[in-house]
């Protein structure tokens, strides 16, 4: 608010004149100088558009947003024939979970910790099980909390923006958001490598990779929006067909390959070990470069999230959707009660030194017994039930 008064200022200097005198401007102003609202939720007709707008913090999600969007979603299922979901700006779709806010609270012991991923995980089941059509157009980056608004939708549209990674073993968290259903689905153990190593796919790649359903260009967005809002009681296949239009349109990247196939072999024989030491063992004797380069990331993921993914992501292969976010849920408990996820918070959203100090430091001082803790129940009343 004081920014917003002192750029006010600023402006009736510049105009020479009072805004309190030219009371028309002032919504023009407020425009100019507040962006708003963190998701806007609009009624079109009998479709539903859930736009992201916090543009600075690239559009990650907060508990408020959660809140905001999870009743209206589940009214809109009854009353709309499509939901379109989409961030504000050119650079991100959605980077992520408010991860700072968490750790901070946290940290002083705020239930956000409980409230933050409970009502995040009630969001990404209703939005994997809704019966309308639900398309998330992934223009920009798209991160963990971001997969999760979207990766369990009935449509995912690329473009030559999108940028997709589950990075969260960098922070000392684990591939959350019902990860450990889509991850172990993609076939090829990619989903472990992705998960694992945190890399990241870039445009039509998040096609290849099984995570987007279909591509657009970026400068069709706009008409692909109007052209899906204006359908009249559109079915799935309607939409499909629309989809299916501008994705056979898609100019970007027509004739490149899938930039991880010639390691494709590698990484379903590195990744397919059962222990994250087995498959530091195989890069080991793979010794390529490209075994090295993932040896040296490995390295620099903490050891805790490296085995308790492995574990997420073996058990999620044979568990539904709410079963795995059930799971995860406890994980997340686990985290907040540990080290590990406030110092890579730290390390890289906070001080950004990029030198997280792990605890343990090495994946042999990550026990069973630690592992097993982690995914053990939570007390009865704790328990997310689904
Ligand atoms: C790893 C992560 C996250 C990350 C960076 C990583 C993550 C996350 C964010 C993020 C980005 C922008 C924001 C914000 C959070 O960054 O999970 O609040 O404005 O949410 O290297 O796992």
């Amino acid at each position: 608010m004081v920014a917003i008064c002192h750029r006010m200022t600023i402006l009736q200097k510049i105009l020479g004149c009072s805004l309190q005198r030219h009371q028309s401007l002032v919504p023009l102003v407020r425009r100019m100088c507040s962006s708003g609202p963190d998701v806007l939720l609009e009624d079109i007709g009998n479709k539903g558009l859930i736009t992201l707008n916090r543009p600075k913090a690239l559009n990650a999600l907060n508990l408020g947003m959660v809140r905001t969007i999870y009743p209206k979603l589940q009214e809109w299922e009854n009353n709309k024939s499509l939901v379109i979901i989409k961030g504000v700006g050119e650079k991100a779709f959605c980077a992520g979970g408010d991860v700072r806010s968490i750790t901070e609270g946290g940290k002083k012991g705020d239930p956000i910790t409980k409230d933050f991923f409970r009502e995040e995980y009630y969001l990404n089941c209703l939005i994997g099980t809704l019966e309308i059509p639900y398309i998330a157009l992934l223009d920009g980056i798209t991160m963990g909390g971001g997969v999760g608004l979207s990766v369990h939708g009935m449509f995912r549209i690329a473009t030559e923006r999108s940028l997709f990674a589950m990075p969260e073993t960098a922070i000392g968290l684990f591939p959350d958001v019902g990860g450990s259903h889509f991850l172990p689905r993609i076939g090829g153990n990619l989903g472990m490598y992705l998960a694992l190593t945190g890399h990241r796919l870039k445009g039509r790649d998040v096609l290849k990779a099984g995570v987007a359903t279909h591509v657009c260009d970026a400068v069709k967005l706009p008409e692909l929006e109007d052209t899906l809002l204006k359908l009249e009681n559109p079915y799935p296949e309607d939409v499909s067909e629309v989809l299916n239009d501008f994705h056979n349109a898609a100019t970007f990247e027509k004739d490149k390959d899938f930039s991880l196939k010639p390691f494709l072999p590698q990484i379903e024989e590195c990744f397919s070990a059962d222990s994250v030491e087995g498959i530091i063992d195989r890069l080991q004797k793979d010794g390529s470069e490209w075994a090295l380069k993932n040896l040296s990331i490995l390295s620099k993921m903490s050891p805790t999230s490296l085995k308790v993914t492995h574990e997420q992501i073996t058990r999620g292969a044979d568990l539904t959707l709410q079963e795995c976010l059930a799971m995860e849920y406890r994980l997340t408990q686990r985290c907040c009660e540990d080290h590990d996820f406030y110092e890579g918070v730290r390390a890289t959203l906070i001080d950004k030194d990029n030198s997280p100090h792990w605890q343990p430091a090495i994946l042999a001082d990550v026990t069973k017994e630690k592992l097993a803790h982690y995914f053990s129940p939570l007390a009865a009343d704790r328990e997310l039930t689904l």
